[in-house]
């Protein structure tokens, strides 16, 4: 595919497009994955979750200037569900961030709940092994830490940095234990801000409790606003990285999450194929009545519409 070419030269318009095409489910979006494949897997992943509000974008921000200055490449997928922006409005709209649009090193794309056909987090990681293939060194996910599929997107990550913001009188025991889990570093944004000292002492407490042999997630408190912390998060995004090479843990990382990539594409084309057919072929109406008025089971009336077209069932 030309685009593919394009995009394999450098061209940051076939990067932008082939986004698109993957975002929407384009038909020519499976030839584009295994074209682009071969090239996929050295980029280093970085998953950034939190709150909204909690300061995500404004610390990506900073992440960028400090990565850029250290010579690296960066893309940058925003997913936010919560915003009523979508196509580089998230981060777009801010005047910093534009001075960052302005570097060819940098490229920046936001999703919101469009694309979701089959599941942002799908769509999101896709975009990721686009980016992946243009030659990113370095590519961030930014999700807010809301549901499920958020977190589906960081489990994909190599390093996961949970952004955390001072509890002020809650106790920062009402931290989602999801998120808790998922981290591998812990950011105190908005440090100026009153109980922040305590909160970064808590979310410590609380990782002390689990008592887990290895990597121990370092607790920063950040300023974003001013960039303060960014060089510590940074040092430790580093460190990160460097002991789960040391370790062996990145092959088993990217190991474990082939798996379970490729169980969810199954389970993706599976689903989509057989309910395609059945909803072609068979009308539904008479089982959904059956069902309503209690005459059927729904186990049996869903095996049944599998034996009509003829799938294993
Ligand atoms: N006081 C304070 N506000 C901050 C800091 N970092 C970000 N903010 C503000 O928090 C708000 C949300 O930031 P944003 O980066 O958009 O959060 P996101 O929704 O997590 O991406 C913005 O108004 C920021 O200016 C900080 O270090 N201190
Ligand atoms: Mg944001």
């Amino acid at each position: 595919m030309e685009q593919v070419e394009e995009l394999l030269q450098g061209s940051r318009r076939a990067l932008a497009r082939l986004i698109s095409l993957v975002e929407n489910n384009d038909p020519r979006k499976e030839e584009i994955m295994r074209q682009l494949f071969p090239y996929t897997g050295k980029a280093y992943l970085i998953g950034i979750t939190g709150a909204p509000g909690a300061g995500k974008s404004s610390l990506v921000d900073r992440l960028l200037t400090g990565m850029r200055r250290s010579g690296f490449t960066v893309g940058v997928i925003a997913v936010d569900p919560t915003s009523p922006f979508t196509g580089g409005a998230i981060l777009g709209d801010r005047i910093r961030m534009q001075e960052h649009a302005l570097d060819s090193g940098i490229f920046i794309r936001s999703m919101g709940t469009r694309g979701s056909l089959g599941g942002i987090s799908r769509a999101a990681r896709e975009a990721v092994q686009v980016m992946d293939a243009f030659g990113k060194d370095i590519i961030i996910i930014e999700t807010v830490g809301v549901g499920q599929s958020e977190i589906d997107i960081v489990k994909a990550a190599d390093s996961t940095v949970v952004v955390l913001t001072p509890a002020g009188g809650d106790s920062v025991q009402t931290i989602k234990a999801g998120i808790m889990e998922i981290g591998d570093i812990f950011v105190v944004n908005k440090c100026d801000l009153p109980g922040a000292e305590r909160t970064v002492a808590e979310v410590k407490l609380m990782l002390d409790l689990k008592e887990e042999p290895g990597w121990r997630p370092p607790v920063i408190p950040v300023m974003a606003l001013r960039g303060e912390g960014v060089d510590e998060l940074c040092n430790s995004l580093r460190e990160h990285r460097d002991y789960l090479q040391r370790q062996g843990l990145l092959e088993a990382r990217r190991r474990e999450r082939a798996g379970r990539e490729l169980g969810e594409l199954v389970e993706f084309l599976v689903k989509s194929r057989v309910w395609d057919s059945i909803k072609t072929q068979i009308s539904l109406d008479q089982f959904i009545e059956a069902i309503a008025l209690r005459r059927r089971d729904p186990y049996s009336a869903a095996r049944e519409l599998l034996r009509q077209i003829n799938f294993p069932h």
